[in-house]
């Protein structure tokens, strides 16, 4: 109630200029405003004082932006279930198993795709949420359905046509033939992306959150810690310590803000996530905080609206979103067309996070200038922009393999 009144009074000088005001997006670099970024190490000089400069980022971030973890999420206990025999997949190569997280009332359904030789040895693992259910990434008729509200279908109940119809997002073969798993859930299991003043999902449960408090993506972020739990507690076949979180777009935003909150992932990676994640909001390209607040009220702590049109007004960037990751591996990749997530600030906002990366005795981000099309460049932080639009291509997978390859494969 207090969040939608909240919400209701900041949005207001908008409604009342609502009849003529058209949303324009700026894709002028000469039109954005002057800004000056926060200094990420504000003075700090050594990686012994850069703990407590990091718990200042934190809690910043997480009030101002995607919203503290409440009472009720810390005090949520969560269980898991078989959900179905293993399979054999990809004749023989791959293992499918299936699980069950229970979580705030919800059950999350879990597909892992595994190698074969997990039953003898635990697989470092991507954690990934997908947009439209496990039975899209993988076209297999034994995979679950889920039962949750289905953003991409027009009657917003699972369907047996989408079986494997976003595999081109996820390269499972790839994946398996490299020595990785694919974890993935449906986030909408988790919280429906809609909005609907937090009633359903976990929130049901949970309740509905303070201004300061996890908004949707935070709540995302805190279930994947959860599956990871679960993963190390019950999940032989995984490896804990080797789990990269995966995300494209908001599923970017919210895997960098789950590799922020839990310092367990061991490589973080966000493909294509734009504004409110590795992008800078200074830079106020294509989406701006105005117009993703406006669009997805849900997505962001109540706090975050203060900063609509007023970017340079925010005490962090997301450069220090990104330096949260630090030391650990840390991929952004950006594409081409995809100007809508400014793929220059998401760039700039690797190199001005490369500061910590540095001072904590590791390589940072081999580069100061952009890169070329499809010229990955890999450090501890990995960039690239691909070319093509807002999407997740086999070409991304094969930088993400060879990046995990290299940090997470002795
Ligand atoms: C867009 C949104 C972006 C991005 C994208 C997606 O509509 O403006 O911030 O998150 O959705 O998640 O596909």
């Amino acid at each position: 109630m207090m969040r939608s009144l909240f919400l209701a009074i900041l949005a207001a000088p908008f409604l009342i200029i609502a009849d003529d005001f058209v949303f324009e997006p700026n894709y002028d670099e000469s039109k954005i405003p002057a800004y000056t970024l926060p200094d990420v190490l504000e003075g700090v000089k050594t990686a012994a004082e850069w703990p407590e400069k990091r718990t200042k980022w934190y809690s910043l971030i997480a009030r101002e932006m995607f919203g503290e973890k409440t009472e009720a999420m810390l005090a949520t206990k969560t269980t898991m279930a078989p959900a179905a025999p293993d399979k054999a997949i990809l004749g023989g190569k791959g293992v499918l198993k299936q699980i069950v997280v229970k979580l705030a009332g919800e059950d999350i359904n879990v597909a892992l795709f595994l190698p074969k030789s997990a039953a003898e040895k635990p697989v470092p693992v991507f954690l990934g949420y997908n947009f439209a259910g496990n039975h899209a990434v993988f076209d297999d008729p034994d995979i679950i359905l889920p039962s949750s509200w289905m953003m991409k279908r027009k009657d917003r109940t699972a369907s047996e046509e989408d079986r494997g119809a976003s595999a081109s997002r996820w390269a499972v073969e790839r994946i398996i033939n490299g020595g990785f798993g694919l974890v993935t859930a449906y986030y909408g299991d988790v919280d429906p992306d809609f909005h609907d003043e937090f009633a359903n999902g976990v929130h049901g449960e949970l309740g509905q959150p303070e201004n300061h408090e996890a908004a949707s993506i935070a709540t995302w972020s805190w279930a994947l810690s959860r599956i990871l739990d679960v993963l190390t507690d019950s999940i032989p076949e995984v490896d804990g310590e080797k789990v990269a979180v995966m995300g494209h777009s908001r599923l970017g935003k919210t895997s960098l803000w789950a590799g922020a909150s839990d310092e367990r992932f061991a490589l973080v990676i966000s493909n294509n996530s734009g504004c409110g994640g590795a992008a800078l909001s200074r830079r106020a390209i294509g989406e701006t905080v105005w117009r993703i607040t406006d669009s997805f009220p849900h997505w962001f702590c109540g706090n975050f609206l203060r900063y609509a049109n007023k970017e340079g007004e925010m005490p962090f960037d997301n450069h220090t979103l990104l330096a949260l990751i630090a030391p650990r591996p840390l991929y952004v990749a950006s594409a081409e067309e995809d100007t809508w997530a400014d793929p220059k600030g998401e760039f700039l906002s690797c190199l001005h996070a490369s500061p910590v990366y540095k001072l904590l005795g590791t390589k940072g981000l081999p580069a100061t200038e952009m890169p070329a099309v499809n010229t990955p460049v890999q450090g501890q932080i990995g960039y690239h922009m691909r070319t093509g639009k807002h999407d997740v291509t086999d070409y991304d997978w094969e930088q993400y393999l060879k990046f995990a390859t290299a940090n997470l494969v002795p």
